[in-house]
């Protein structure tokens, strides 16, 4: 196609991207406008600003090549050392520093990452191209392969570069990564020459881009690159040699997929990256595939976690229903993901349902990665361990660990939203903000217990009276697990909390799981909620063989495993039988302090005949999932049997 016509086709989606509506109903309130006070969150995030952040940058700069590769890459001299994807967790350190930074200036740090920007920078080709992979190694093999990362990379440096520019007001990082930008879209779109992302997360990139440059052509190049897709434009190791483009969602137009496919973290970034376009251009292709493949995922391929990706072999998806314990991949990256495609699905839908699983993955399957002194990580998360696994200070490939810092430290983003007519809380994490309503200032303090008690005290002080709807997610897990027949409560139970405006009951609308308060609220006004917390014993649906006969324990949002006590018990040989007294006790000096599940469960020994088995009655305490791990390594279980013929080895 001719240049002007390529530049009409633009000029068209960007007119008809103009002429649709938008279709997102809520608006994050930004972790910059919003202090953590909370002492379950704000303890991890200083861990995450001392230990986690200072991992990354020894192992980023020290102990690994990384920020030599750009030094080379700037000479045009050296090897590349690592593996071709290894700037990404450069830009990603920068992303979680940035956000990190925002909360705890620290001038040292700061210093360093310009350091590391003006090495990244020095490395840019006068086009635009930047991967130190093929600088290093044979530039003319650029753009070849489309696994290779070169994208994905790019999108981390455009991830980076705002969440910098925004801390710092530098906008060295950010120029370059627009350049990289720039250079994407001329050899690409704008030539109308396909790319098929072999690793998603160039979308969701651009699409920040978009928002933060107001630029539309950023917009039209994150519709592309999703429209690139399922039209068997794939070239490089997946398709060719693998032949499998489900692995990275390419084996149908992605309007047109229902099921989930393939790899856990990829298809995690893409969905993403479509309801970021779908939020701005109202494009309802992408929100009818999404909704049908979240209930795939959801009602399906979901841990308990909130973990995602069952199989090692394709750090992925493997057939509906099979969720292994023990080798259960459920990558860290995965988890965060599912973060982000939870939050972009609520802002396009004011639906609590996500936020619920979101909450989930958050808790549980994404904290699990991240050990409680900040500098050992999982990379994979599973759900029972026989007693030989523990974090790495690192790994090879490292993406889980500057993944989780990112996370953590703008946890601030998932609290808070605003809509045309009022406030949403979405998490109950303790804060002060201060939100925009429709050009009003309206300041925000919560304070709660949570996750490990149930009152929320909610403070709200418009600058002027002012009347509006105050939405308070209630959360699903009062009533049932997860949405789907994937787990149920053992016992059915319908709990609603209370809610007090000012002291007086204040009676409630249900909608799409939120409390919907409507009133003119005034400063001083306070809200209180009170979630009942108790035990919930979890069962699975027949269909996962692997937790047949067991039971799961959540109390809170918050799942809970059985970590072996070396004199007492191995954790594959506790019962937890039907109707076991469960004490709730709050230890302040275990594992950070946690709330303890304590039982009497009959324990399994194999007798001295070594062929019959007995039970002797012990008291057993369950931990938080999330802190398991974190006392050496110790075997674990998730699933406990409910009586004894269902012991079997971790499965
Ligand atoms: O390929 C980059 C990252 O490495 C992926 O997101 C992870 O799953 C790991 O494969
Ligand atoms: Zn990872």
């Amino acid at each position: 196609m001719k240049r002007e016509g390529i530049i009409m086709m633009a000029m068209l989606f960007i007119l008809s991207a103009k002429s649709q509506t938008s279709l997102q109903k809520l608006y994050p309130v930004s972790f910059s406008n919003v202090k953590i006070t909370d002492a379950f969150w704000k303890p991890k995030m200083q861990t995450v600003a001392s230990a986690t952040l200072d991992a990354c940058v020894n192992y980023t700069q020290n102990k690994t090549g990384r920020i030599r590769n750009f030094e080379n890459a700037a000479k045009h001299t050296g090897k590349h050392e690592g593996i071709y994807y290894d700037d990404s967790d450069v830009y990603k350190a920068i992303e979680a520093i940035a956000y990190s930074l925002k909360n705890y200036p620290d001038s040292e740090l700061e210093k360093n990452t310009d350091q590391w920007i003006e090495k990244i920078a020095a490395a840019q080709l006068p086009d635009g191209y930047l991967n130190t992979y093929y600088i290093l190694t044979d530039i003319n093999k650029r753009w070849s392969d489309m696994e290779k990362h070169e994208d994905y990379c790019a999108g981390h440096l455009i991830e980076a570069g705002i969440a910098y520019y925004n801390t710092t007001g530098k906008g060295k990082l950010l120029n370059t990564a627009i350049r990289f930008a720039d250079h994407i879209d001329s050899v690409f779109r704008l030539q109308n020459k396909p790319w098929v992302s072999g690793h998603q997360e160039i979308e969701l990139a651009l699409m920040k881009l978009y928002h933060h440059t107001q630029n539309k052509k950023y917009l039209a190049l994150a519709n592309w690159f999703l429209e690139q897709r399922g039209h068997g434009y794939g070239k490089g190791v997946i398709w060719n040699q693998w032949k499998n483009p489900d692995y990275c969602q390419d084996g149908i137009p992605v309007k047109d997929q229902r099921n989930i496919t393939g790899h856990a973290v990829r298809a995690m970034y893409l969905y993403t990256g479509a309801a970021d376009v779908a939020a701005v251009t109202g494009d309802n292709g992408y929100t009818t595939a999404m909704d049908a493949i979240w209930n795939d995922v959801v009602y399906r391929h979901l841990y308990i976690t909130g973990g995602i990706g069952a199989q090692g072999s394709n750090e992925g998806f493997g057939k509906p229903y099979d969720l292994p314990n023990g080798t259960a991949y459920c990558e860290t990256c995965a988890s965060v993901g599912m973060v982000f495609w939870n939050q972009r699905m609520n802002m396009l839908s004011g639906d609590a349902k996500y936020i619920d699983i979101l909450e989930r993955s958050l808790y549980n399957g994404a904290l699990d990665g991240l050990s409680l002194s900040g500098d050992r990580f999982f990379y994979g998360n599973p759900l029972s361990s026989g007693g030989n696994y523990s974090r790495s200070e690192w790994f090879g490939t490292a993406c889980c660990p500057s993944n989780i810092a990112r996370l953590v430290s703008a946890l601030g983003n998932y609290i808070y939203s605003t809509s045309a007519d009022g406030l949403w809380i979405n998490l109950f994490v303790g804060s002060n903000a201060t939100v925009a309503l429709n050009n009003e200032k309206i300041n925000m303090t919560m304070e709660t217990g949570y996750p490990w008690k149930g009152k929320v005290k909610l403070e709200i002080a418009p600058d002027k009276k002012k009347y509006f709807d105050v939405h308070i997610r209630i959360p699903g897990w009062l009533n049932h697990p997860v949405p789907g027949d994937l787990y149920r409560y053992e016992s059915s139970n319908t709990e609603k909390p209370e809610i007090h405006v000012n002291g007086q009951p204040f009676s409630y609308k249900l909608v799409n799981g939120y409390a919907v308060l409507s009133r003119t609220w005034k400063k001083g006004d306070l809200i209180t909620l009170e979630i009942p917390m108790k035990v919930k014993r979890i069962k699975s649906n027949p269909a996962v063989r692997q937790n047949e006969g067991r039971v799961a324990l959540q109390y809170g949002p918050i799942v809970y495993c059985v970590e072996g006590e070396s004199k007492e018990y191995n954790s594959k040989n506790v019962i937890l039988p039907p109707g076991a007294a469960i004490e709730v006790k709050y230890e302040p000096s275990l594992l950070g302090g946690i709330n303890v599940l304590h039982f009497n469960a009959p324990v399994v020994t194999i007798n001295e005949d070594g062929l019959s088995v007995s039970t002797t009655n012990r008291p057993v305490s369950a931990i938080p999932y999330y802190s398991w791990n974190n006392r050496g390594s110790r075997d674990m279980q998730v699933w406990l049997p409910s009586q004894i013929r269902q012991i079997r080895i971790n499965e």
